[in-house]
């Protein structure tokens, strides 16, 4: 089952050897992150990395600081009384003990029930209703009055950010950043409640940038507030009940309160209170609030921010969030991530995303049997595709498939392999692209929408993408000699061995 608040998790992780304390004074300017970063790319408890192959420093570690990927809570950040927790969700078990499953195709086999009872549309279509019927059940969030935990400390007048321990997470970053807030906004006719998670760069006491990109709900949100000329209530929330940084991360369509994806996660409905300054509820087990407004005028210049291609995003102009009130409770935790090169939290995120989406994309996309995103890609640069190749130019046909899925259609670089080769084995699938790749012959370069942090992209968000075809090649695809049979030991053979093992005096 998942957890009700994030001391919870934090106890079950501790319980569990996944949570070191740090107990000395630890600077939030820079210092937490490289502490973090070390952590996050080290071996789990298991002596596992996260994927077939080390992360980018393990092999040749830069440091001789040996470290266990846990969750770390800093007991003592200089400049605030407040404990910070960081790579919480930096690991697939951790991110698996939050959601309450075992694996994360559980978690897809159980959401794809709920897409079962809805038949044709588009991916989207059938997420959106799948959720609508939700919604009707009883694990919609359910607003309730009362005390709310998440209130028993209200400050307003006085209500300072730089009393939470906000870190600065990489050096050439325009401040201190808020990195894991599930952001709660509300559209002004609909009232559809949204939760997104964003970066929130703080400036003052009661002021941040408010960063979003055109197509995420709360932006979408926000213009239809500015619209009106009015300005749009919005909500910090950290902490709460397990599933809602996940939930809040979710590419679920546009038009669906990630509130009740998070309840169909719990099991259970979400509750939420009303905030003390703004019309807007929030679930009540938070850890901490921030209340206020997006003023549908004012911009600050925003950024640079390390993001999570593993460089800087440019500064900008975004929108200012005045706070109105910060609650909390009474000894709150602070939750932090943060992003650069991966593995950071954000991968295991894009991970448990992938897996869910893999039942959905096979419904749009049948042909596919399984992809990878694999780490070094981001998400949005590189799709290791499986099919099972029934005619030629199959793969062709599958490349432009997923140019055209839902957000898929982001992806710069697709390769397509054999049903026989593991996509989550990126030696194997490099061995076959290596090996079945007839430059020329078996690439596709074409032109579509990127993910506008691309900075290689020739414009922002737009340019080429690259298919390539490591399957093996029919005849009809260009080649007129023939070919040769891959190596494979029988599995009779591959048994027998495997039985013997231990008489052969290993
Ligand atoms: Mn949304």
């Amino acid at each position: 089952m998942p957890f009700d608040t994030l001391t919870e998790l934090l106890a079950a992780l501790e319980k569990r050897g996944e949570l070191r304390r740090v107990s000395v004074p630890v600077d939030p300017h820079l210092e937490i992150t490289e502490i973090a970063d070390r952590v996050s790319k080290a071996p789990t408890r298991s002596g596992q990395y996260p994927s077939a192959v080390a992360p980018f420093d393990a092999r040749a570690p830069r440091h001789s600081t040996p470290a266990i990927n846990q969750a770390l809570l800093f007991e003592k950040v200089i400049g605030s009384d407040v404990p910070l927790a960081i790579n919480i969700f930096g690991s697939a078990e951790r991110l698996q003990l939050a959601l309450g499953c075992e694996n994360f195709e559980a978690l897809a086999e159980k959401i794809s029930e709920l897409t079962q009872p809805v038949v044709p549309g588009t991916m989207m279509g059938k997420i959106k209703k799948g959720i609508d019927l939700l919604k009707l059940s009883s694990l919609g969030p359910r607003v309730v009055g009362g005390a709310a935990p998440c209130q028993q400390v209200v400050k307003t007048d006085d209500a300072n950010l730089f009393d939470l321990p906000i870190i600065q997470c990489w050096p050439n970053d325009g401040g201190r950043y808020i990195t894991m807030a599930q952001i709660v906004t509300k559209h002004p006719e609909t009232n559809v409640r949204n939760l997104g998670m964003y970066r929130v760069q703080v400036f003052d006491r009661k002021l941040t940038a408010m960063h979003w990109h055109m197509h995420h709900d709360g932006a979408r949100h926000f213009r239809a507030w500015a619209k009106a000329g009015r300005p749009c209530p919005l909500a910090i929330t950290l902490g709460g009940e397990s599933v809602l940084p996940y939930a809040a991360t979710a590419p679920l369509p546009p038009g669906i309160d990630e509130h009740v994806f998070a309840g169909f996660l719990m099991g259970r409905a979400i509750e939420l209170v009303p905030c003390k300054t703004i019309p807007l509820e929030v679930p009540a087990n938070c850890e901490i609030v921030i209340e206020g407004f997006v003023d549908p005028e004012k911009t600050i210049l925003e950024g640079p921010f390390g993001d999570h291609t593993g460089f800087y995003s440019l500064a900008d102009q975004y929108p200012v969030f005045n706070v109105t009130a910060i609650t909390h409770r009474k000894n709150p935790i602070y939750p932090t991530t943060i992003v650069g090169k991966p593995p950071q939290e954000d991968y295991y995120f894009g991970k448990a995303t992938e897996r869910i989406f893999l039942p959905l994309l096979k419904i749009l996309i049948p042909d596919i049997i399984d992809y990878e995103l694999p780490m070094f890609g981001v998400f949005h640069n590189c799709a290791f595709i499986k099919i099972q190749k029934q005619y030629p130019y199959h793969a062709r046909k599958v490349m432009h498939a997923v140019w055209g899925a839902g957000q898929m259609a982001w992806t710069k670089m697709i390769v397509v392999v054999d049903e026989h080769v593991d996509v989550h084995d990126l030696d194997d699938v490099l061995f076959h692209l290596a090996a079945n790749v007839d430059p020329r012959r078996d690439t596709v370069i074409t032109e579509g929408p990127l993910d506008i942090l691309d900075h290689a992209a020739p414009a922002m968000g737009a340019g080429s993408k690259l298919g390539i075809d490591a399957t093996r090649k029919w005849p009809g695809e260009g080649t007129v000699r023939q070919w040769p049979e891959e190596i494979a030991m029988d599995s009779a053979t591959v048994a027998r061995v495997t039985g013997r093992w231990r008489e052969y005096g290993f």
